[in-house]
């Protein structure tokens, strides 16, 4: 407007601003009204008649005149005529508005690539040195991976843009703001999409089963994919108890059935999942007679007596077990477990005794 600032501001090749560049502020060099004056007759009646709007009422002298040229009203009136491909050099708005993409969290950013999540919230922010915020919309187009053109689909200024429906990895926002007057060169926001959790691979442990006297261990891996924001923590628990990846799982101390080995992992972005590895425990009659010499080599079976009684219902059962005569094999078992539960606590450990009883248990009722 005459005789108030204008504001230029550095901006690059792609017309965004520069980050850091210096501001400039300097007065208008020729104010309307000095601009009006410097007009010959001809001129002004046709400033009149191509803007009948500032004609009425006939303004009482040049100043008026400049002023009312240069009320929002009349700006937009008159840019509203102009053809938007080729606009003229309106000194009352010099210049386009300027857009940009605020992104909320979560956000993650590595090596100049911003990752975001489903949930990050992204808002149109554009500002220009003549209109209002709440005079200028942007137009927006999301392209995902390499696709390019598309439609332009015009929002408020202030608006979020959401990435729903886009597919993880790289997606591109196309944004061109536009006031009454102006139209900003197409500028575009690189983002990665990132709402995948990460994937856990076990190597161990590795079968669905195992038998008592067998050992495995916590073994994996943890990848957030070539396109993800990257791995940001991990945890493993084991039967609901902290354990690391690594750690040996030694089957004769576990009790028969099931367990669980549970990883939790995170992304950069907080995408988390929790992947799961079961695998059940279950006694063979051999495994058992293993198990019983392991407890006696361990002093869990302190008692020579009691060992030897145990080991000849095992050694019996591992007989009837080779010649296929599986209830005699259950009926010796029945034996073992007597047995344990007259000495728990006396001739054998009670926990180890516990234990080899819902071996002997599991494996009656399994009809192994
Ligand atoms: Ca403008
Ligand atoms: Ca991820």
């Amino acid at each position: 407007m005459p005789g108030e600032p204008s504001v230029e501001s550095a901006v690059g090749s792609t017309g965004r601003p520069l980050a850091g560049a210096a501001t400039t502020v300097e007065l208008m060099p020729t104010p309307l009204v000095d601009w009006l004056r410097a007009q010959d007759d001809e001129t002004l009646a046709d400033l009149l008649r191509l803007r009948p709007d500032l004609a009425v009422p006939p303004p009482a002298d040049l100043t008026v005149l400049a002023t009312r040229a240069g009320i929002r009203a009349s700006v937009h009136r008159a840019c509203d005529e102009l053809d938007t491909v080729a606009p003229t050099a309106d000194p009352n708005d010099p210049n386009p508005p300027v857009s940009s993409l605020t992104v909320g969290t979560p956000k993650f950013v590595s090596g100049g690539t911003t990752f975001v999540g489903a949930a990050t919230p992204l808002t149109l922010v554009a500002h220009d040195d003549f209109w209002r915020d709440n005079e200028i919309q942007v137009d927006v187009r999301v392209r995902a991976g390499s696709a390019s053109g598309g439609a332009f689909t015009t929002m408020s200024n202030g608006a979020g843009i959401s990435l729903a429906g886009q597919p993880d990895g790289p997606v591109h926002v196309d944004l061109q703001a536009h006031d009454a007057c102006r139209t900003e060169a197409v500028h575009t926001v690189d983002l990665v999409l990132d709402t995948t959790p990460p994937v856990v691979t076990y190597t161990q442990p590795a079968l669905a089963q195992y038998a008592t006297d067998q050992l495995s261990s916590i073994a994996f891996t943890v990848s957030d994919g070539p396109q993800g924001s990257g791995v940001a923590s991990q945890s493993v628990t084991f039967d609901g108890a902290p354990a690391t990846n690594g750690q040996t799982l030694d089957m004769f101390f576990l009790a028969a059935g099931l367990h669980t080995v549970a990883v939790t992992a995170a992304d950069n972005i907080g995408n988390s999942a929790t992947t799961n590895k079961v695998f059940r425990v279950r006694a063979t009659a051999a495994s058992l007679l293993n198990n019983l010499d392991r407890a006696r080599s361990l002093g869990l079976v302190p008692n020579v007596q009691v060992y030897n009684g145990l080991r000849d219902s095992l050694v019996a059962a591992n007989q009837s077990h080779a010649k296929g005569k599986h209830p005699t094999e259950w009926n010796q078992l029945g034996a073992f477990v007597n047995q344990l539960l007259g000495q728990r606590g006396k001739g054998i450990d009670t926990a180890t005794a516990d234990r080899f009883i819902g071996y002997a248990q599991d494996l009656i009722t399994s009809g192994g």
